[in-house]
């Protein structure tokens, strides 16, 4: 084998590890912690499952989820559970304010407005 082919045949490995861990990033494979924005939109006291967009948002186990309001109320997020992590419930978020939460253990919550009710709805998937 000459040198040149030992340095092609390197150069061909090297590029195909970078395209498989870009696909495997891309395809999700890695958990790594992220954040996922939740638009609380214009309107919303009256949209239901529409209320949040997403609506149902998958985030990674460690990550956080950031609520911002785009709407003209103020609003707030509480989850729908007695117990556990998914018994969360934030503060008055006003026009233009944000609600952050971070997510340690794989779940699924539901959610709603704690002023509106369930007239505003929303899942997390944490996985
Ligand atoms: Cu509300």
């Amino acid at each position: 084998m000459s040198s040149d082919d030992y340095f092609r045949r390197q150069y061909s490995a090297i590029i195909f590890s970078c395209i498989l861990i870009i696909s495997l990033s891309a395809c999700d494979l890695f958990p790594n912690p992220q954040q996922k924005d939740i638009s609380i939109v214009l309107g919303a006291s009256d949209l239901g499952d529409a209320a949040f967009f997403p609506n149902l948002a998958v985030v990674h186990f460690g990550g956080s989820v950031v609520w911002k309001n785009n709407d003209k109320l103020t609003h707030s997020i509480v989850g729908d559970a007695k117990h556990g992590i998914c018994a969360f419930k934030s503060d008055g978020i006003a026009p233009r304010g944000t609600f952050k939460k971070t997510f340690s253990k794989r779940v699924t919550c539901d959610y709603y407005c704690g002023i509106h009710g369930r007239a505003m709805r929303g899942r997390i998937i944490v996985r």
